[in-house]
C-alpha cells in the first residue's frame, strides 16, 4: 500500500499509479462538437466536456483539428489571428511566488512550481524562460508540433540544471501552454493541474483535465466533484515536468480552432482552487479587456480563501496584432 503525501508541497506523486494514467485529457472531437453545438443550442452540459478522447502522439490524447462551423466558409481567405493577452501573478499569503507565467501574441503559458522554496520557483521559471527564449513570433501549420518541440526543450533545460546542481533534483512544475497559429488553430500542451479554459459567447469550457489524484478518483466514479473540492489530496499531482525524458510521455496535446471574440484563460490552481467556476466565468464575461479580467480574477481568488500563489492569464483572440513583446511574470520575472 502506497502512502500518499498530503502535504501541499512537495505534492508530486509522479508515475507511480499506472492505473490512474492513460486517457484523462478530455478535449476530443466530441468536446469540440459539444462546444460548438452547446453554444448553438445553449445547452452545453458538463458531461459534454468530459467526452472521451482520441489517441495521439506520445500516447497522450489529442483533440483533432476540426474546421469550426463558426469560421469562414471554405475558400475564404482567413485573416491572421493573434492573441491580446495580460497576466497577473501574485504570491497570495505565501512568502514567495513559485508560479510563472508568459504572455505574447502567439504563446501563453502558466507553470506552477513544486519542490520546496528554491526548487519550485526555479522549476517554473526555467520552463517558462525556456519557452520565452524560443521567441516564437509566428506559427504556420500544426501548433502542437511547435509546442512539442518547445516543451521538450524546456524540460531538457530543467534536466540540465538538475545535472549541474543535484540539490535541485526533485523540483518539478506543472505546465499549461497554448500556441496560436496564424490560421487560427490553438494548440495546447498540458501536464499537471494548471488549467486552460475557453470562453465563447458567454459559455466557459475547461480545455484541460487535471493530472491529479482527485481527478482520477472522479473519473473512476469514487469521488464527486463536490467532494473533490475539499478533499485532502486535492493538491496531489500524478504528473509534472521534472527534467526527465519520460516526463514527456505524460504531456498531453490538443488543437482546435478559435475565432476572433474567443477569450482564453490559463491559470494555476491558486485561481480555480478557491473560486468556483461561475465567478470565474462571470469575471471573464464582464471584464472589458484581458488586463482587467486578469486583475479581477486574481484579486477575487486572494479575497476568497487563497492559500496558494495565484497566476491568471487572459487572452482575447483578435484579427490584428496588439502585442509585440514576450512578457513573463511570477518567479520567471523575479529570479
Ligand atoms: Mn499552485
Amino acid at each position: 500500500m502506497r502512502t500518499l503525501r498530503t502535504a501541499e508541497k512537495p505534492r508530486i506523486l509522479q508515475h507511480e499509479i499506472p492505473a490512474f494514467r492513460g486517457p484523462s485529457f478530455s478535449p476530443s472531437a466530441q468536446l469540440l462538437a459539444a462546444i460548438v453545438q452547446g453554444i448553438r443550442d445553449g445547452e452545453l452540459e458538463e458531461d459534454d466536456v468530459n467526452a472521451s478522447s482520441t489517441k495521439s502522439r506520445n500516447g497522450a490524447t489529442e483533440l483533432p483539428d476540426l474546421g469550426s462551423p463558426l469560421g469562414p466558409p471554405a475558400g475564404t481567405p482567413t485573416p491572421q489571428l493573434f492573441l491580446s493577452a495580460a497576466a497577473r501573478s501574485v504570491a497570495g499569503p505565501r512568502p514567495d511566488n513559485q508560479d510563472s507565467g508568459l504572455t505574447s501574441a502567439t504563446l501563453l503559458a502558466v507553470a506552477d512550481g513544486v519542490g520546496g522554496h528554491v526548487g519550485g520557483a526555479t522549476a517554473s521559471a526555467l520552463v517558462v524562460r525556456s519557452l520565452a527564449d524560443g521567441r516564437l513570433t509566428r506559427v504556420d501549420g500544426d501548433p502542437t508540433v511547435a509546442l512539442e518541440r518547445m516543451v521538450a526543450a524546456a524540460n531538457q533545460r530543467m534536466g540540465d540544471v538538475c545535472a549541474e546542481m543535484p540539490g535541485l533534483t526533485g523540483m518539478a512544475t506543472t505546465l499549461t501552454a497554448a500556441v496560436l497559429s496564424g490560421d487560427g488553430r490553438l494548440g495546447i500542451a498540458h501536464i499537471g493541474d494548471s488549467r486552460a479554459y475557453l470562453l465563447r459567447r458567454g459559455r466557459l469550457v475547461t480545455l484541460t483535465r487535471d493530472h491529479s489524484v482527485v481527478q482520477a478518483m472522479i473519473d473512476a466514479g469514487s469521488l464527486t466533484a463536490d467532494q473533490a473540492w475539499t478533499h485532502p489530496w486535492r493538491a496531489v499531482l500524478l504528473a509534472a515536468l521534472h527534467g526527465r525524458d519520460d516526463d514527456l510521455a505524460a504531456v498531453e496535446f490538443a488543437a482546435f480552432r478559435v475565432v476572433p471574440g474567443d477569450r482564453l484563460l490559463l491559470c494555476s490552481d491558486g485561481l480555480w482552487g478557491p473560486l468556483p467556476e461561475e465567478p470565474i466565468r462571470a469575471g471573464l464575461v464582464t471584464a472589458a479587456d484581458p488586463t482587467s479580467a486578469a486583475r479581477m480574477l486574481a484579486d477575487a481568488a486572494v479575497a476568497a480563501r487563497a492559500t496558494d500563489n495565484v497566476t491568471v492569464i487572459v487572452a482575447d483572440v483578435c484579427d490584428r496584432m496588439t502585442m509585440t513583446a514576450i512578457s513573463v511574470v511570477g518567479a520567471a520575472a523575479a529570479i
